[in-house]
């Protein structure tokens, strides 16, 4: 027997003994490996929308992403196996000269968490770097992050670098405490976030179009 509902309920709670049980029980009941994903994709989905809402905060949004991790480990086999593919690619990494990754290992989270492949290149980034992952991974979107007011520019660079690469198609978000939505279009970015569930919306927002 499977529970759906209550592996959602599991993911939304960060219990991730229960996500996995109930993972394996679908997964041995069956269950198509579509529904189960979706399952744990409406539990995340929660988790954002009370992150958002102030409801829920850094430790909850981490304990409930590793309840996910752990269920999406079990589940991977069979969603290559039955060919369902993420919803698309991103590469994320924080900037040039940065090595705050809180905030961006985050976004990588709650990213994955919607069924988006996370290409992650970790900090001090350069923009040739994020510019060879786009290509190599054939990204739909990258993600910039900043927390330092002097690692700002590097994000107009590695903007600069994506467009002169000639990936067109490539959407670039960016954020990070010191950033607003001002800068972004200052630096010709695709959008901003200002938090890591919105991050999700966002994405999902430029990438359906
Ligand atoms: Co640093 N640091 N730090 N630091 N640090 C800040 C950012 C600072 C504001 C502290 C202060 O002075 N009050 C200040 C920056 C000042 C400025 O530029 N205006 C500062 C400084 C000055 C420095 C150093 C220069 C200090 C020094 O050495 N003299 C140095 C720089 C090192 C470097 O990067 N080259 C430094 C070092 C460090 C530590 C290594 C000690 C550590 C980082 C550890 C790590 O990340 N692994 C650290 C920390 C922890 C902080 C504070 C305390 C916390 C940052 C954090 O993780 N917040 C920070 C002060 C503060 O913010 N209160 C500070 C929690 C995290 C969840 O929030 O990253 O904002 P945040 O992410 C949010 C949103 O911004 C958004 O989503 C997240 C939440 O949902 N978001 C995105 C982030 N990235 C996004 C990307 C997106 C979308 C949304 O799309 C791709």
């Amino acid at each position: 027997m499977s529970d759906l509902a209550a592996l959602t309920e599991a993911i939304k709670k960060g219990n991730r003994a229960e996500a996995t049980k109930l993972t394996k029980a679908a997964i041995d009941g069956n269950v198509n490996p579509k529904d189960i994903l979706s399952a744990l994709v409406t539990g995340m989905d929660d988790v954002g929308v009370r992150f958002k809402a102030n409801q829920i905060f850094v430790p909850e949004v981490l304990i409930a992403a590793r309840a996910m991790k752990e269920s999406m480990a079990l589940l991977e086999p069979l969603l290559a196996k039955a060919g369902i593919k993420p919803a698309f690619t991103a590469v994320i990494g924080t900037v040039q000269g940065d090595l705050h990754d809180i905030g961006k290992n985050l976004v990588a989270m709650m990213w994955k968490g919607a069924n988006i492949q996370v290409v992650d290149l970790g900090t001090n980034v350069s923009p040739e770097k994020f510019v060879a992952a786009a290509k190599e991974h054939n990204a739909q979107i990258v993600g910039l992050s900043a927390l330092l007011t002097t690692t700002m520019p590097a994000m107009k660079t590695t903007v600069e670098a994506i467009k002169a690469a000639g990936l067109t198609q490539t959407k670039v978000v960016i954020g990070g405490a010191p950033i607003t939505q001002e800068f972004a279009t200052q630096i010709g970015a695709d959008g901003y976030s200002p938090d890591a569930a919105s991050a999700v919306d966002l994405a999902r927002k430029l990438c359906a179009a």
